[in-house]
């Protein structure tokens, strides 16, 4: 028989079994955060430095789930979704990137026209995706007119076909390019069919780590800016933090906290995505990966700081399937989607999967073998389907399943 603390069992995080762990913590401090967590108050910077640098994982991942619980029960999301990657030319030269190549050997990269492009979006007619991530490098040539024609020519092909395109790196050089404030950048783009803003380029904010991983991208406060301005537009956004290589703590917390601010004020915000720093093929491959262990503590103090983000997102295609399950029991609530494409930004660099694509059924299968509930979502979070009842057999006879 396997024997599994009560948190990993994903039981509803009963009152008194997260009373009687924080109770029984012997450290008084860290019992302190466990009781303000216990009550829904904010726990703050040092607190949460406090969190990374003594608490075991057994304490902080049974406080995560306890908030994950509270928020979404057992419900795991999902969507349906596939990715875009224009190019992976880029005139930026990011030390942890193994994808891009610079505009000088462009010959050894790619670059889709919008015929490609469209030709990738008509191959889903028919599929019950919901959404279309587009992400890629930063080419000088494909302007921010070239962009808002092509998110034109997809919503006049698909019209329901929700639009997640380009990180605040490729926004801001687009629209310094173009000569156009974030504002009038954005209103445009929108104006064309983007929907909604994806959470890349966010890397680390703090100066000390930006300036030796990404010197020469957007800094901190100009991306903060990028995706306040969408939220005043209207427009929702993820945020992602680029982990586990050179940064310290202290730098996570102080991302985190730049993001939380924000997030007080606009509430635009739907997900957090902590990123695994993967170290094939890059200019930080002598930067050795962190350990599980090391990333459950993440997700946990993530699910534990960010208490106005509704969703913490675990990016399977970077963590692997089985560590991705295993965070549905460190405060993680959504896998992403089936992705479906043959992504590139992250094979690259060494994650374990080579061709990110999981079928419906599949994902379905993986959230529900932790006795989690399976709910496929759109895009801003409402709920397209719930696979609780549903049994994982009947959907792999099901065509529009797999
Ligand atoms: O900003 C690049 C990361 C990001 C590596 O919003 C790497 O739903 C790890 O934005 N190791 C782009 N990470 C991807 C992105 C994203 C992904 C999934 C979902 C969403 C969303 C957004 O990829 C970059 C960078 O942080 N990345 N190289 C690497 N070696
Ligand atoms: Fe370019 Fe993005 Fe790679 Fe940086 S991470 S080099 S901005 S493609």
């Amino acid at each position: 028989m396997k024997i599994y603390p009560a948190y990993l069992c994903n039981m509803t995080a009963a009152k008194s079994s997260i009373e009687e762990i924080i109770e029984s913590e012997k450290n008084n401090s860290l019992q302190q955060i466990g009781e303000k967590i216990f009550n829904s108050q904010r726990i703050n910077e040092e607190e949460g430095l406090l969190l990374f640098e003594q608490a075991s994982l057994p304490y902080i991942g049974a406080l995560a789930n306890f908030v994950r619980e509270r928020l979404h029960g057992n419900k795991t999301y999902f969507n349906r979704n596939f990715h875009i990657e224009p190019t992976n030319v880029c005139v930026f030269s990011c030390a942890f990137c193994a994808y891009s190549r610079l505009y000088a050997h462009r010959e050894e990269g790619w670059e889709l026209s919008s015929e490609q492009m469209m030709h990738i979006i008509k191959s889903y007619d028919g599929k019950p995706v919901t959404e279309v991530h587009i992400v890629g490098g930063v080419h000088p040539k494909l302007n921010m007119a070239f962009f808002a024609d092509l998110m034109k020519q997809i919503k006049t092909h698909r019209p329901d076909l929700h639009i997640k395109g380009y990180t605040a790196v490729e926004l801001d050089y687009m629209f310094r390019k173009a000569k156009v404030s974030p504002k009038e950048g954005l209103s445009i783009l929108h104006e064309a069919g983007l929907d909604s803003l994806p959470g890349g380029g966010a890397e680390i904010f703090h100066p000390e780590i930006r300036e030796q991983i990404c010197a020469d991208k957007v800094d901190a406060n100009g991306w903060l800016n990028i995706h306040k301005t969408a939220h005043q537009l209207g427009m929702h956004s993820n945020a992602t933090m680029l982990y586990g290589h050179i940064e310290k703590y202290w730098h996570r917390i102080d991302h985190m906290e730049r993001l939380r601010k924000l997030q007080d004020e606009t509430h635009g915000f739907n997900t957090f995505i902590p990123l695994k720093f993967r170290n094939k093929d890059n200019d930080m491959r002598n930067v050795p990966e962190s350990t599980v262990v090391e990333d459950m503590k993440l997700y946990s103090v993530a699910r534990l700081y960010m208490d106005n983000f509704p969703h913490l997102k675990a990016y399977w295609p970077m963590l692997g399937r089985q560590n991705a399950q295993l965070t549905l029991s460190f405060g993680v609530n959504d896998l992403d989607g089936t992705i479906d494409d043959s992504t590139k930004i992250y094979s690259m660099a060494g994650s374990e999967e080579q061709h990110p694509s999981l079928t419906t059924s599949q994902l379905v299968s993986l959230i529900k073998q932790v006795n989690r509930e399976p709910v496929e979502r759109d895009t801003l979070y409402h709920e397209i389907k719930n696979y609780k009842d549903i049994d994982v057999m009947e959907l792999e006879t099901n065509a529009l399943y797999n």
